[in-house]
């Protein structure tokens, strides 16, 4: 068998399980997930080396309609995933049939000429005849090159996932060293980590409206220090982020602080500050600063 190796576009609507199918395939927790649309924004590389091949999956932000900046900078993220990849996994959520939202992505999967699988994720909710049904309907839309249905929660067929993915890779040598899971660095999973506590714990407007910045890390002893800022965009969203007597932010601090500290496996101190910048989501610039750029000229 000739080894392979090469670049698995993940993409799909928002919610689709993008970044459970990828945390899933690379057996880490490399991206974080939640319930809430347009949780990734960046594209986050899982690299799977395997005796048979290399494989790098990009997962990416879900594809939308975009209403801000931000929205734009996301679906780009995303559309150059597409572009730069051997193969695109276009993931969907099997309890749902084709609608006006998938069409922009299959808009896009035209141009490309490159192979296709589409991936029917969530098929632990749906009954073996919905499953059917399903299948149809998408199977009718596009000529997709294979269509395979899984469960990314349950990690339902994966292993069957993996073998179809290694059909439409070329053969080469590893791309990326054998140790190496992501091409984010802690600190980034770090700021991940305490955005998907805020994700699971707000509501509304709030998940959308935040960014998190490392500003500053220190070890002392066996400790690390870490001080951050939760960005939101308006300053209501302050207030709210905070909670009454500061119950909220005490909460979301204690659940990433957990989590990092496991992560980490040191004993962390996080502090956490809220700051207002108006209207973020519609500055180039700040949207650039905070990192959800990946393809700015500079
Ligand atoms: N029942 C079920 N739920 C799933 C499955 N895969 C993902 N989910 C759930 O779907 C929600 C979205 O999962 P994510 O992996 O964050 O989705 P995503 O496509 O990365 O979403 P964005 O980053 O927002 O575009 C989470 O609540 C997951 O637990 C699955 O196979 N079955
Ligand atoms: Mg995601």
């Amino acid at each position: 068998m000739a080894y392979k190796s090469g670049f698995i576009a993940i993409v799909g609507r928002p919610n689709a399980g993008k970044s459970t199918l990828m945390n899933a395939l690379c057996h880490e927790k490399l991206a974080i997930m939640s319930d809430k649309p347009n949780t990734t924004r960046n594209n986050i590389a899982g690299i799977l080396t395997k005796e048979e091949a290399q494989y790098v999956f990009i997962d990416t932000p879900g594809i939308h309609k975009p209403q801000q900046a931000l929205g734009r900078v996301l679906n780009k993220n995303a559309y150059m995933a597409m572009e730069d990849c051997d193969c695109i996994g276009w993931i969907i959520d099997g309890t749902q049939s084709f609608g006006s939202g998938d069409t922009f992505i299959l808009d896009r999967i035209k141009t490309l000429h490159k192979p296709v699988i589409l991936i029917v994720n969530k098929v632990d909710r749906l009954s073996k005849e919905k499953m059917m049904e399903m299948l149809m309907n998408w199977n009718s839309q596009y000529e997709f090159d294979e269509i395979v249905p899984i469960s990314a929660l349950k990690e339902d067929n994966l292993l069957e996932l993996l073998n179809v993915f290694y059909q439409y890779i070329p053969e080469g040598i590893p791309l990326f060293p054998s140790d190496m899971t992501s091409d984010h660095d802690e600190n980034f999973q770090i700021c991940e980590i305490v955005r998907e506590k805020i994700l699971t714990r707000t509501q509304q407007e709030i998940p959308h409206s935040v960014a998190v910045i490392l500003e500053n890390r220190k070890s002392v002893g066996n400790k690390l220090y870490l001080h951050m800022t939760v960005i939101v965009d308006k300053k209501s969203q302050k207030g709210i982020l905070i909670g009454k007597n500061g119950k909220m932010i005490r909460a979301i601090r204690l659940d990433a602080q957990n989590e990092i500290s496991k992560k980490l496996g040191q004993s962390v101190d996080l502090e956490l500050y809220v700051r207002v910048e108006n209207n973020w989501r519609n500055k180039e610039d700040k949207i650039k600063k905070f990192g959800m750029d990946e393809y700015s000229d500079d």
